[in-house]
């Protein structure tokens, strides 16, 4: 079908500047806005909803929620620290929230006055910590809530004329706040987008490739996610010819694909995923802490999305006051240090082509490369890991990433077919490197006459 708004290109991009997002792998998310300061409470109450939403879980009545502009003063936002953070808990990228769904404005706006430079902080948030970031060598991105319950010309569906010209207003001024945004902060390396499923952003499929036309012009190499993106006909993420619009697949959020899907591996992808259940601004109440993800579960994500070859975006919900919450702080330093000592099979690697899905945990790979990791997350009670090998090949070495001198015996059991003792060695997320080179004799394959093909 011949369309104008779908997508640009029937492959992935396979420029510089993509093929660094690719390798990032690890990325921070961050939610911050006026909801982290209320938490997920309001009059006493604690709401049990993403906290970020508060103004529609408890009903509060918009410009009541606008005031809560007079009482941000971040006294204790520190773009260096938040940046530091995110540094030793080994991301490579940052997305930050630059304005959500309530259209507050974490940069002063030419376009509005609900921007953090009108409050008692009066800071440009956004330069801040595009600064920062960049200093500690983490690549910046923006997110961009097209959504916006402040905005009188914001429209859900446009039913009448008066909503048409309303809602193209309320798109220039969007168009004119991101093309400010990239003005501003020519550094950043993409956009983010979300809140486009209402119909009336979907009716506008030609303002959403406009918009990633015009920052493309602005930013060369930009990297744009697929969330933006409505088609002529108001299809989503793919166009109605089934192709991907945008740079790569948004779409994971809360949820990964499943490990053995390979069908992701087609095109570039990023995951999203918060610390809680399901809050990404900074919830205060018990609700938000009995739901928290460990390391060792997180980890199990990364390293998920890396055997896919997809990114995974982990998100900070930092305090109101511009603090980052300890036990938050905690958990990054320790998927830090794990990533430490086992980073080499996560960043720059990708799905291990001819291996197949092992149930432990998950293997990556460099392209075309004779290494592949065995990143163990789910310990078998035996103790033992059975490695299956691609057909054809045999394993030459293998060792412990963490402490590479450990020998480690693995057993032959067949050609193909390898067996590591992991005896008594800790719980913790182990990483094997396994060197494996063709074999010589022909591989043997278990005939079962009862598998369904
Ligand atoms: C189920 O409906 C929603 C609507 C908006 C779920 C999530 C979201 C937003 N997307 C995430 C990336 C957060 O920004 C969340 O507020």
């Amino acid at each position: 079908m011949e369309l104008n708004y779908g997508a640009s290109r029937q492959q992935p991009r396979q420029d510089a500047a993509m093929q660094r997002f690719r390798e990032h792998r690890f990325g921070q998310f961050v939610h911050w806005g006026l909801y982290a300061m209320p938490a997920g409470y309001w009059q006493g109450t604690e709401y049990r909803f993403a906290a970020e939403f508060l103004q529609k879980t408890a009903n509060i009545p918009e410009p009541e929620w606008a005031e809560l502009a007079q009482q941000f003063s971040a006294e204790a936002f520190d773009a260096d620290a938040w940046a530091a953070l995110a540094a030793r808990s080994g991301v490579k990228y940052a997305t930050f929230t630059t304005k959500h769904h309530d259209g507050f404005c974490l940069w002063p706006s030419q376009y509005t006055d609900f921007h953090s430079g009108n409050t008692p902080a009066a800071r440009d948030f956004i330069g801040e910590l595009v600064a920062a970031y960049q200093r500690h060598g983490i690549d910046v991105y923006l997110y961009y809530s097209v959504l916006d319950w402040h905005h009188p010309d914001w429209r859900y569906r446009l039913e009448s004329a008066e909503d048409q010209q309303a809602f193209k207003r309320y798109l220039d001024f969007a168009m004119n706040q991101l093309v400010e945004l990239a003005q501003r902060y020519p550094s950043v390396k993409g956009f983010w987008f979300d809140g486009t499923w209402d119909e009336s952003v979907k009716a506008n499929g030609r303002w959403t490739w406009e918009v990633e036309q015009r920052l493309k012009e602005l930013i060369p190499g930009l990297i744009v996610s697929s969330r933006l993106r409505a088609d002529d006909l108001g299809a989503r993420h793919r166009d109605s010819n089934g192709s991907l619009m945008g740079d790569y697949e948004s779409g994971y959020e809360r949820r990964l694909p499943d490990p053995w899907d390979r069908s992701v591996c087609e095109q570039d992808w990023e995951a999203c995923m918060t610390i809680p259940q399901a809050s990404w601004g900074y919830h205060a109440g018990p609700w938000a802490k009995r739901t928290r993800k460990s390391a060792a579960e997180l980890i199990d994500m990364i390293a998920h999305c890396t055997s896919l070859s997809g990114n995974f975006l982990l998100n900070f919900g930092p305090r109101g006051d511009g603090s980052i919450d300890p036990e938050d702080a905690a958990l990054a330093e320790q998927i830090g240090n794990w990533l430490a000592q086992n980073g080499a099979a996560i960043y720059g690697k990708g799905v291990a082509t001819n291996w197949s899905y092992p149930g432990w945990g998950y293997y990556t790979q460099e392209a075309d490369s004779e290494t592949v990791y065995a990143v163990v997350t789910k310990w078998p009670t035996a103790r033992r890991l059975r490695l299956q090998l691609p057909a054809g090949e045999r394993l030459l070495a293998a060792t412990l990433l963490r402490e590479p001198a450990l020998q480690l015996n693995p057993q032959e059991l067949e050609t193909s077919l390898f067996e590591l003792e992991l005896g008594n060695s800790s719980e913790e997320t182990l990483v094997f490197e396994l060197t494996t080179a063709a074999a010589e004799e022909q591989s043997w394959t278990e005939p079962n006459p009862d598998v369904m093909v």
